[in-house]
């Protein structure tokens, strides 16, 4: 057995080449994981309009992009006073349509005055382009108000390739009614005046007044006075809070309770919103926005799209290289039909949505991540309006919670006809603290999703 003699090993033991290829394994996982991270993961929000996609993505803004700038604080601020004008009237003119006595139309009732007051507050002037920091954001608002696009309603399932070509108008929750000087003719002529091209060269109204259509001036209510009347009607008119209980019959901005009950804030015209106004507030989203978080050392990129008809046909644009899809479904919407069709459930629509993204080739897969989101809401609703009526096949008691929530978690997941698993989480999206939790535990799995495609796990 000489010194240099070579003992011939097969390769498959040969410790150093079993070495070699540990070493390269790792080497290759690392790059992968380079890559990857510098990459980073993609996470994609999807769901129905108003389900609460753009509230998850404002969360993560605040639990880990520093929260809003003061020029967002404030620009809410001022899209939550046109809210809570415009949502008082809804109620007022809807409790007329579905014949709920108010207290406020009896004749020589003390609340008249506040009625008038409301109804002949233009919600649109109140805004301040100025203060509320640009003309972007103010036609972004101002389409969500759109009463003049009367759309072709297509009669189409979902809407997800042949979506709508415009916005439904919310034109009968305004309805024209002389008397009290509602004109939804001056909404759409105020709509028409403030257009991108005159936006900016807008002349400010003189404080305190108002130009009639013959030119004269007359007394205009300050914010406090209608601010006043919104308190009065929201607290004291029976028929008022009636109206608002139905108002599922009815397209209604699911924050106006909150609204109400802070008017007094929404109407100083320098009030700064706090984390849960904005949270509560809504700006409908239109086209896709990407925003960029750093989450436990890994690049996160959110992708939020509207969530309308009208606006899915742009999702397929971002379909590619994702690494998970949260499909948010607002689980209070069972008894609610569609702002772009109102001849559809809004809970019907969103399992079709669901059924159809979940299966789609695109997602074959990618995992899926599930929010049955407003369960506060739910919880409130479930009470006063069986699920059973609108869901025949659900067995369970009619006031418990947490076996509607189960029977709507076993639907959709049923309608899962891939291999992928389907993560579900119950949420109320405005509430930061639990959804500290939630959003964490969605952040493991998406990197941990992330290092076994990219081989590390
Ligand atoms: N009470 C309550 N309101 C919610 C919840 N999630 C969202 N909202 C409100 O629902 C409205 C629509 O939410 P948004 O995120 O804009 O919906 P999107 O159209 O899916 O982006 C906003 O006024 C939110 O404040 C929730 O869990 N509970
Ligand atoms: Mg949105």
């Amino acid at each position: 057995m000489g010194c240099g003699a070579s003992v011939p090993v097969d390769e498959e033991n040969d410790p150093f080449l079993q070495d070699k290829q540990i070493n390269d394994a790792i080497e290759q996982s690392l790059h992968l994981n380079k890559a990857n991270s510098k990459k980073g993961v993609k996470l994609l929000l999807l769901g129905a309009g108003e389900s609460g996609k753009s509230t998850v993505l404002k969360q993560l803004k605040v639990l880990h992009k520093g929260g809003f700038t003061q020029q967002e604080r404030m620009q809410y601020a001022h899209i939550i006073w046109c809210d809570v004008i415009q949502s008082m009237k809804i109620l007022i003119i809807q409790a007329r349509k579905l014949k709920i006595q108010l207290d406020c139309d009896q004749m020589n009732s003390y609340l008249i005055p506040y009625k008038q007051c409301v109804l002949r507050s233009d919600a649109l002037t109140q805004i301040d382009t100025g203060v509320a920091g640009g003309t972007n954001f103010l036609n972004d608002y101002i389409l969500k108000y759109d009463e003049k696009s009367k759309m072709k309603r297509k009669l189409n399932s979902t809407g997800l390739v042949e979506a709508l070509s415009e916005e439904a108008a919310r034109s009968d929750a305004i309805d024209n009614d002389g008397d009290d000087g509602v004109d939804v003719e001056q909404i759409n002529q105020l709509q028409n005046s403030y257009s991108s091209s005159n936006l900016n060269s807008q002349p400010r109204k003189e404080l305190g007044t108002a130009e009639t259509s013959n030119g004269s001036k007359e007394a205009r209510y300050s914010r406090k006075d209608i601010a006043q009347a919104i308190h009065k009607l929201w607290t004291e008119d029976s028929g008022i809070k009636k109206c608002f209980e139905r108002s599922n019959e009815f397209q209604f901005e699911s924050s106006a309770e909150y609204y109400f009950n802070n008017v007094f804030n929404f109407a100083d015209p320098y009030y700064v919103c706090s984390d849960l106004d904005i949270l509560k507030g809504r700006i409908k989203t239109t086209g896709i926005t990407e925003t960029n978080f750093t989450i436990k050392s890994f690049q996160f990129k959110v992708l939020d799209a509207g969530g309308q008809r009208s606006e899915r046909k742009k999702w397929i644009h971002c379909f590619d290289d994702i690494t998970a899809v949260l499909f948010v479904l607002a689980i209070n919407e069972y008894d609610q039909m569609l702002f772009e069709d109102e001849r559809v459930n809004r809970m019907h629509e969103s399992i079709i949505l669901f059924d159809r993204l979940c299966n789609s080739k695109w997602f074959a897969n990618t995992p899926f991540i599930l929010f049955l989101n407003k369960t506060d809401l739910f919880e409130a609703k479930i009470k006063r309006n069986p699920l059973v009526k609108y869901f025949p096949d659900y067995m369970g008691k009619s006031d418990d919670v947490n076996e509607a929530i189960n029977f709507f978690e076993t639907n959709f997941l049923k309608m899962n006809r891939t291999n992928k698993p389907i993560y579900v989480h119950r949420t109320c999206a405005t509430d930061t603290q639990s959804m500290k939790f939630v959003l964490s535990a969605v952040a493991d799995l998406i990197i941990q999703q992330n290092l076994k495609k990219s081989g590390i796990l």
